[in-house]
This record gives structure tokens, C-alpha cells and sequence, in this order.
């Protein structure tokens, strides 16, 4: 069953082209792992007056792209965009989930 899942990052002002031209150029396995993991669709939207990303995706099964943070690409792509984002420790984005109110049946 498709579930539809949202959250929101944030990007240090000042980054937009940057953080678009990376994902204009996103790494071809870090693709593959996002649709292995049943990622069926995936879109990121920026708020420039706020800098903040909103993250749209459609899932198969209950993993969504926040959850690769055990794999070695996520690790190495979250390191790569820690420059451009506010990050946890761990360089992973901080990633709020927002909760569904509305859909059009
Ligand atoms: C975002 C963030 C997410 C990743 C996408 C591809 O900037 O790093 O975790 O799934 O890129």
C-alpha cells in the first residue's frame, strides 16, 4: 500500500543555486538506493523566504529517505550537503515531519 509521507529540512540562506545544482547532479547509487527502498516518488520544495525544504514522497513500504542514514551513501551524501543545511550531529539534515491535513480523494 502507497503511503504519502512529508517533512521539512532546512537550508542556510545563501545556498539555494548550490543545493539545486547538487541535486541536478545527485549520485546515480544514491538513486538507486532511494527506489530499491520503495521510494516511488520524491520531491523536494524551497520556501526562499523561510529556507525551508519541504520533502514530498511516495513510499511502498514504511522507509522513507531519512531512514538510509545506517547505509554508506546516505552517510556520505549528508557529509557532502552538511555545508549547505542545518544538520544534526551526525551531519544528517534536521528533518521535522509534518503531519497530513489535507487530501484530495
Ligand atoms: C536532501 C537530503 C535528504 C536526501 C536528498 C536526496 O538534501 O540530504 O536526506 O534524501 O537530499
Amino acid at each position: 500500500m502507497l503511503k504519502k509521507i512529508a517533512f521539512r529540512m532546512k537550508l542556510i540562506p545563501g545556498n539555494e543555486a548550490e543545493y539545486e545544482r547538487r541535486h541536478r547532479e545527485i549520485w546515480p547509487e544514491l538513486v538507486t538506493l532511494l527506489k530499491d527502498t520503495g521510494i516511488v516518488d520524491y520531491q523536494i520544495f524551497l520556501d526562499k523566504e523561510t529556507s525551508c525544504l519541504f520533502a514530498y514522497q511516495v513510499i511502498e513500504g514504511d522507509a522513507n529517505s531519512q531512514d538510509l542514514g545506517g547505509t554508506e551513501i546516505v552517510q556520505h551524501w549528508w557529509k557532502y550537503m552538511a555545508d549547505l543545511m542545518e544538520t544534526n550531529p551526525d551531519n544528517s539534515p534536521v528533518s521535522v515531519a509534518l503531519p497530513n491535513v489535507f487530501t484530495l480523494l
